[in-house]
């Protein structure tokens, strides 16, 4: 085969490069991770393979391992075998859950990530702000999408408080994910050659709406709890799926936890950050302090309370991992000191 037929049919499952390996090795995309090793995709054929045995190695960082969406090197073979991750575009993370610090991996390679919560008991304003702390690290372009509108006589209020919460940059789409309409919403983000990512609480519906920009039922679904709308946590694996439209699309399980890494910047915040600067007091507590800025824009309506208690909860817990990611980076590297990922201000009065 040609190496021209070879890049044309990568370039179908998102692959930029231009120079194939040498070596007798070959490329492709990483679309599943099972226990028994993974599923691989070279833009013509699907099939199986084990990572090599470097990947294995008690104490390699688990980001360093082949993750959904990744483009890897692999030695043909029965069965094949990845031998090395292309550097990632963008990379799609969290921190794992549990007391352990660890930073897992969502999704790498991706364009956009769709922010997905259902506007019935799913709807969580908040959730979604922590969702879009942990999107603007990756790299990638977020998207809020809200499902189950189907549901409701009127969201319009919802989606008007939402609106004016978020930054004006970041796309909101309510949709019904059921309805072939919601295929030509999500056009604009699942162009061929483009990689998406769905992620959102269980049973937000993330496999519904991939199942109809499918056209196929192939994904498994199931009804949310009556009483509270949560989900069953029907998907177990991420999936990369190639579209009708000829972009990707990546289905997630529903996490239960969603904790930040510690290098997150709070750009969604940038304001409150900027507006908490013009304090009198450079250690301004936010509390009862002489010439706060805080409590002055909470006390006229222009800062909305509960983004401000969003924004200390993100904000402290940045500062804690960030902490234990420091310590483990330390002692991974024999206690050398490193630079803090985010700096602390000085102590001085402004003005
Ligand atoms: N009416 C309506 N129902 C929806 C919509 N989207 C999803 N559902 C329903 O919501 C339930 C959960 O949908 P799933 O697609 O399984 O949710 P999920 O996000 O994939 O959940 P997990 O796989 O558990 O993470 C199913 O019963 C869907 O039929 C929608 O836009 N409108
Ligand atoms: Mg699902
Ligand atoms: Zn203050």
């Amino acid at each position: 085969m040609s190496d021209a037929l070879i890049i044309e049919r990568l370039r179908r499952i998102g692959w930029r490069g231009n120079e194939l390996p040498a070596d007798g090795l070959r490329l492709a995309r990483v679309v599943a991770q099972h226990r028994a090793g993974y599923e691989l995709h070279d833009g013509e054929h699907l099939f199986g393979a084990q990572p090599a045995g470097h990947f294995l190695k008690r104490g390699l960082d688990p980001s360093e391992r082949p993750a959904v969406g990744d483009f890897v090197e692999f030695e043909p073979g029965a069965p094949p075998h990845i031998q090395r991750v292309l550097e990632r575009r963008t990379v799609l993370s969290r921190a794992a859950a549990g007391e352990r610090y660890e930073r897992q991996i969502i999704a790498t390679n991706i364009d956009y990530v769709l922010v997905l919560t259902g506007l019935d008991g799913d709807f969580n304003a908040a959730r979604i702000e922590r969702y879009l702390t942990l999107v603007e690290d990756s790299g990638a372009q977020p998207v809020v999408l809200l499902s189950k509108l189907d549901l409701l006589d009127d969201a319009a209020a919802r989606l008007a408080e939402l609106r004016a919460r978020l930054p004006a940059t970041t796309p909101i789409h309510a949709l019904n994910g059921k309805s072939r309409d919601s295929a030509g919403l999500l056009a604009p983000y699942l162009k061929p050659g483009d990689s998406a990512v769905l992620v959102g609480s269980s049973g937000a519906g993330k496999s519904t709406l991939t199942n109809t920009l499918l056209g196929t039922d192939k994904l498994a679904t199931a009804a949310v709890r009556a009483h509270d709308s949560r989900g069953r946590h029907t998907t177990t694996h991420r999936a990369l799926l190639q579209l009708p439209t000829g972009g990707c699309l990546i289905d997630t399980p529903g996490m239960r936890e969603l904790k930040l890494t510690g290098e997150e910047d709070l750009d969604l915040f940038a304001d409150i950050e900027a507006l908490a600067e013009t304090c009198r007091f450079a250690d301004c507590g936010h509390g009862s302090e002489p010439g706060c800025a805080v409590q002055r824009a909470l006390d006229s309506g222009d800062l909305a309370p509960e983004r401000w208690r969003n924004y200390l909860k993100l904000r402290d817990e940045r500062e804690d991992q960030a902490a234990t990611l420091e310590a483990r980076l330390r002692r991974q590297r024999g206690g050398r000191p490193i630079d803090r990922p985010h700096g602390h201000r000085g102590q001085r009065e402004r003005d």
